[in-house]
C-alpha cells in the first residue's frame, strides 16, 4: 500500500461550506456524540436533499438569491445541482453515467440544455467517466429534470455525501480479451443506489462521499485502487469473479490506495456486496470530523479483519477469501485511436477531448457522428476523453475525415497532449487555488511546440489538494497551491511524480513544492527531457550546410 499525507492549507478549504463544523444537539447517527456533530450532519438530519425535487417550482419563483443557504450549497447537490459561488446564480449539473455510457439522444438532451445558456453554457467530461453541465439556472431545474425523466436520464445523488458515478471499463463488451463485461454491473449498482434513478433515501446520508469502480479488463482502466470500494477481475477455481479492495481515497489530509478485503465474489454478488458495504458505512462510518469520515477511517478504526467480519454479518453470509492473483496484467491504455472490436468488422474510435471541455455545437456534432458512423452510442473515459464504438470498416475513413475530428477532437493526437487531464480549477470551482484547464492546455501546446516524446506522458492538473484531477496517478502531476515570487503571493503548483497506473498501480510522490505557474514551463521542459527522453522538435526542413545562406 502506498500512502501519502499532507495537511491542507487553510486557504484551500477554510472558507467553504464543506469545511465548516459546528456543535449542535441533534444526531442522526448513533455513533457520534451529539455535541461533536458537524454542520452537515445537522443539514442532512433536518431534511433529505431528495425532498427538494418537489420544491423546484417554488425555487424558480423565488430565485437563487432567496434560497436557504443549506438548500443552495448542500441539499441541491443531492439532486446533482451545484451552485457555483464563482459564477453566482449559475449551477453546475452533474449527471450519472454508469460505466460512462450514453446514447446520442442523451448527449443531444444535454447539448440542448447548455445551448440555452449561450456563452455561459458548456459541459465537461469528468475524471469519473461522467459529464457535467455548466451555466444552469435554478429557474430551469424543474423543466430539466422533467426532460431527464422522459429521456431516462438522471443526475440524482451525485454530490455531497452520496455515491459518485460508478465507473467501469470504457471498452466493456467491445474488447476480445476482456474478462468481465462491466456494463450491466455498473448499471445495476447505480440502479440499486438511486432506486432506478428516482432517488433513494437509504443512501443519501452517508458519512461522506463514496466511490465505486468495477474493472473488467486487464489494464485497470478505472484506477480501481483510488476508490473506496473496487472490484478487480480474478479467477478462482476456474471461475472469473472479482477480488475486492476497500478504502482508497484522495483527501487533502490523506492520499491512500485501497487495501485488499481478502474477499472474492462472483459478478452476481457485486450488487449485494456494494449494498452491504454502503449500509455498513452508513450505519457505522465516522461522522464527527468530515476530514476523517471516508470509508478508510472506519477500516482503520476496526481493522480490516473486523471490517470483513462485520460485512459478513451485514451480508448474512460468509465471504470467500481473495484469489491469490488478479488478472490486471497490462499497463493502462488511453483508448485513443482506432481499435478492432471483438465483433468482426467493427472498430471503436477514441477521441482526445482536450481537458474534457465540450460546447453545445460540438455535442450535437458528436451525437450526429455517433449516429452516422457508429451505433449511436458514446462512451466516456476517466481521462476525460470520448469513445465512439461500433464503427464498420467501410465508414471508418469517412468518420476520421470529419472536420470535428480533424480540427478539434483528434483520434491521433501528439503523444505530449494525448494524456492531459485537468480538474475544473478556478474558472468554476470555489476551492481552486489556481486556474487549471486553460493553463494546462496552453502549457501543453507550448511544450509540444518545443519537444517530442516517443510515448504518451500522463500529465494531470488539479487546482487544490482535493485532487479531483488525480495528480497522484500521473507521470507528472500538478497540484495548485500558492507560492511566492518577488515578494508577491502567486499561483503556483506542487509537482507530483511517479504515479503508476494499470498493472502494479501505485501513487506518486510530491517531488517539488510551490513552483510559481509563471516559472513552470522550463521546469517541465527539463523534467520531460531528463526523465522522459523528450527531444527538441525539429522545425522546418533540414537544410544541408553547403546550401545554407551564402
Ligand atoms: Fe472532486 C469536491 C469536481 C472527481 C475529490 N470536486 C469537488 C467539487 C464538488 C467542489 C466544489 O464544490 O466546487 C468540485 C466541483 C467543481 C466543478 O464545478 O466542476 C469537484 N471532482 C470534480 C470533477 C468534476 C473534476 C473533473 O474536472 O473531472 C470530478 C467529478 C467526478 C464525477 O463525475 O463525480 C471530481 N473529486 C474527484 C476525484 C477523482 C476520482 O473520483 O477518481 C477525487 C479524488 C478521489 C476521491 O474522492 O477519493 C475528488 N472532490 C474531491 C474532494 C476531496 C474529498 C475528500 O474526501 O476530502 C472534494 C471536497 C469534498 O468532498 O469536501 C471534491
Ligand atoms: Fe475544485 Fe479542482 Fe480542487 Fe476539485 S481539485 S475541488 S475541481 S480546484
Amino acid at each position: 500500500m502506498t500512502e501519502t499525507s499532507e495537511v491542507q492549507t487553510a486557504s484551500a478549504v477554510g472558507s467553504h461550506i464543506e469545511a465548516e463544523a459546528v456543535n449542535i444537539n441533534t444526531s442522526p447517527s448513533e455513533n457520534v456524540p451529539a455535541k461533536t456533530l458537524n454542520k452537515f450532519e445537522r443539514i442532512k438530519a433536518e431534511k433529505d436533499g431528495l425532498v427538494l425535487k418537489q420544491e423546484l417550482d417554488y425555487f424558480a419563483e423565488i430565485g437563487w438569491e432567496a434560497l436557504d443557504e443549506a438548500d443552495r450549497d448542500f441539499r441541491l447537490r443531492v439532486l446533482g445541482l451545484f451552485h457555483r459561488s464563482v459564477t453566482p446564480g449559475r449551477f453546475m449539473l452533474r449527471m450519472r453515467t454508469a460505466n460512462g455510457i450514453l446514447p446520442s439522444s442523451h448527449l443531444r438532451v444535454l447539448a440542448e440544455i447548455v445551448q440555452r445558456y449561450g456563452d455561459d453554457g458548456n459541459a465537461d467530461i469528468t475524471t469519473r467517466q461522467n459529464i457535467q453541465l455548466r451555466g444552469v439556472r435554478i429557474e430551469d431545474a424543474a423543466d430539466i429534470f422533467r426532460r431527464f425523466e422522459q429521456a431516462g436520464m438522471t443526475s440524482v445523488q451525485t454530490g455531497v455525501d452520496n455515491v459518485r458515478n460508478v465507473t467501469g471499463s470504457p471498452v466493456a463488451g467491445l474488447e476480445a480479451d476482456e474478462l468481465i463485461d462491466t456494463r450491466g454491473l455498473t448499471r445495476a449498482v447505480q440502479d440499486m443506489i438511486t432506486n432506478m434513478g428516482a432517488g433513494n433515501p437509504t443512501f443519501t446520508n452517508l458519512p461522506r462521499k463514496f466511490n465505486i469502480a468495477i474493472a473488467g479488463c486487464r489494464d485497470n482502466s478505472v484506477h480501481a485502487e483510488t476508490n473506496d470500494l473496487a472490484f478487480i477481475p480474478a479467477y478462482k477455481e476456474g471461475a472469473i469473479g472479482f477480488n475486492v479492495i476497500v478504502g482508497g481515497m484522495f483527501s487533502p489530509k490523506r492520499y491512500v490506495e485501497a487495501i485488499p478485503l481478502d474477499a472474492w465474489v462472483l459478478p452476481e454478488a457485486v450488487v449485494p456486496l456494494c449494498e452491504a458495504v454502503l449500509l455498513l458505512y452508513r450505519n457505522h462510518g465516522l461522522r464527527a470530523n468530515r476530514q476523517k469520515s471516508r470509508l478508510m477511517y472506519l477500516v482503520d478504526a476496526w481493522g480490516i479483519e473486523k471490517f470483513r467480519s462485520e460485512l459478513e454479518t451485514q451480508l448474512g453470509q460468509s465471504l470467500q477469501p481473495a484469489a491469490e492473483t488478479d488478472e490486471i496484467t497490462l499497463d493502462k491504455r488511453d483508448h485513443i485511436g482506432v481499435y478492432p472490436q471483438k465483433q468482426p468488422g467493427l472498430h471503436y474510435v477514441g477521441l482526445l477531448i482536450p481537458i474534457g471541455r465540450l460546447y453545445a455545437h460540438e455535442m450535437f456534432d458528436l451525437a450526429r457522428i455517433a449516429d452516422t458512423y457508429g451505433s449511436g452510442e458514446i462512451r466516456l473515459t476517466v481521462e476525460q476523453n470520448l469513445i465512439i464504438p461500433n464503427v464498420p470498416i467501410s465508414r471508418l475513413q469517412a468518420m476520421l475525415n470529419e472536420p470535428l475530428l480533424q480540427e478539434r477532437f483528434p483520434a491521433n493526437p501528439d503523444n505530449m497532449s494525448r494524456w492531459l487531464v485537468s480538474c475544473t480549477g478556478n474558472q468554476f470551482c470555489g476551492f481552486a487555488l489556481i486556474e487549471t484547464k486553460n493553463r494546462a492546455l496552453a502549457m501543453i501546446k507550448a511544450l509540444e511546440a518545443e519537444l517530442t516524446v516517443s510515448r504518451p506522458i500522463r500529465i494531470h492538473w488539479t487546482g487544490c489538494p482535493n485532487s479531483c484531477g488525480q495528480p497522484q496517478v500521473a507521470d507528472i502531476g500538478m497540484m495548485g497551491t500558492k507560492g511566492r515570487k518577488n515578494g508577491q503571493v502567486v499561483e503556483a503548483v506542487d509537482i507530483w511524480m511517479g504515479g503508476k497506473v494499470g498493472k502494479e498501480a501505485h501513487l506518486g510522490q510530491r517531488v517539488m513544492q510551490g513552483i510559481p505557474c509563471d516559472d513552470l514551463k522550463p521546469v517541465l521542459h527539463t523534467l520531460l527531457v531528463e526523465q522522459f527522453g523528450a527531444e527538441p522538435r525539429q522545425t522546418g526542413y533540414f537544410v544541408p550546410p553547403e546550401l545554407a545562406s551564402p
